[in-house]
């Protein structure tokens, strides 16, 4: 590939061609992504902490768009009113300065001790106020950074020691907590999303809501579930060993797709938020496609961080990659759509006996006597193949670049 220019900062090549990341392309990145210092259950720290300002602007250099932000990612949790408005004031000058935008905040509800035993659904009422109290401070941070979509990650709601807590009692008392926010930012007229992320385990043993599903059926008890989607993250689904773009799927048809935390992520392993398509390269393909033929047009953020080996040049090569992978399958996806034999394949499959479709679809009770009446031949419809094999191998080809 012959690269129209080359893009240098930090003593770094960055690629500048065709894939290269837009601000159209609405990529973004949390603070804490690019921010992580390679700290580990095992290890120290291998890298000293980036400020916010230069990672907003350095993104925004590497063609981002949006930055991210827990409450403490930004503000430390001790830091006085007079600090805080100093720091948020630096903070919105950088977005100004470098084009960025904030289109997703969140709280940290799992780091202080604190929370050792959740926020929402901790036994301790003392603690679940004092959750809600850190939530709507870090709402109202969010607010005036313009963020429009709030994402609720549960991480340390759950248990180890299930006979301390009532699963029931803990879907309720989180239930509450969410119906008492969005009545807060209803109040608030702060015109926010809500967004929430699943995951089935780590920090805790077992978290409550492990997946995407689970959210789904969760956000219909809600007092105000218009108000309320979800943020899938292949690493999470991977984890609960799940088909992530049928989870996407399922978000999408049911319009409940507010965000997306992209990454990626070997099964059965702990949640490794490597960077988009690094491992899985069909599965980030299928996504991509599902996105795009989908018109998804929401933030694509990258919930991931770079390997704990890497330096800070590293952490930008690993932000330009996850960005430049999607628009690389992005095109890839191009190429599927063109290919006159896959979509010759397609076509077929698309068109199988379609004077079949009038049986289908809404309920009659003429169209129910009338299916009832016919005789199929199941063996002869099982005998003809379905030509699926043909149609992966012209996919593998096309993703290992011969087609
Ligand atoms: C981790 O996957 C979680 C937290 O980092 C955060 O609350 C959320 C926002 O994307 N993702
Ligand atoms: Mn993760
Ligand atoms: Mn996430």
């Amino acid at each position: 590939m012959v690269y129209d220019f080359h893009l240098k900062f930090e003593g770094e090549i960055f690629m500048a061609d065709a894939y290269m990341a837009k601000k159209e392309d609405k990529f973004s990145f949390g603070l804490w992504t690019v921010g992580n210092i390679g700290r580990d259950p095992f290890g120290d720290p291998t890298r000293k902490p980036i400020p916010p300002t230069r990672i907003v602007k350095n993104l925004s250099r590497l063609g981002a768009w949006g930055i991210n932000l827990h409450d403490n990612d930004l503000v430390p949790i001790d830091a006085t009113p007079k600090g805080r408005n100093q720091i948020v004031r630096d903070f919105k000058k950088a977005l100004e300065d470098h084009d960025m935008v904030v289109p997703m905040a969140t709280t940290n509800t799992f780091t202080h001790p604190v929370f050792r035993d959740g926020g929402f659904t901790s036994n301790d009422p003392k603690v679940r106020a004092y959750g809600l109290q850190k939530i709507m401070r870090s709402i109202d941070l969010g607010a005036e950074l313009g963020a429009k979509i709030y994402v609720f990650w549960g991480g340390r709601e759950g248990a180890e020691c299930n006979v301390a807590k009532d699963p029931v009692e803990a879907i309720k008392r989180y239930r509450d907590g969410i119906n008492y926010l969005c009545r807060y930012v209803r109040d608030q007229k702060y015109g926010m999303k809500f967004a929430l992320e699943a995951k089935p385990n780590e920090p805790r043993a077992d978290m409550y809501f492990p997946t995407t599903g689970h959210y789904l059926a969760f956000i219909e008890t809600l007092d105000d579930p218009k108000m309320v989607g979800v943020n899938p993250e292949v690493a999470h689904e991977h984890m609960a060993g799940l088909n992530f773009h049928h989870g996407v799927a399922q978000a999408l048809e049911s319009g409940k797709l507010f965000h997306i935390d992209l990454n990626d992520q070997r099964f059965g392993r702990y949640d490794q938020d490597f960077r988009f398509g690094s491992e899985d390269y069909k599965s980030a393909f299928l996504l991509v496609k599902l996105l795009e033929e989908k018109k998804y047009r929401g933030p694509k953020h990258f919930d991931a961080h770079a390997f704990r080996t890497e330096d800070e040049k590293g952490v930008w090569h690993f932000a330009e990659g996850c960005m430049r992978t999607y628009n690389i399958l992005k095109e890839k996806v191009r190429c599927f759509q063109k290919d006159p034999e896959i979509q010759g394949i397609l076509a077929e499959i698309a068109g199988q006996n379609p004077e079949f479709e009038k049986h289908l679809g809404k309920y009659s009770r003429k169209k129910a006597q009338a299916l009832k009446r016919i005789r199929f031949d199941i063996d002869g419809m099982a005998k003809k193949g379905l030509g699926f094999e043909r149609l992966d191998q012209l996919l593998t080809e096309l993703m290992l670049g011969i087609r």
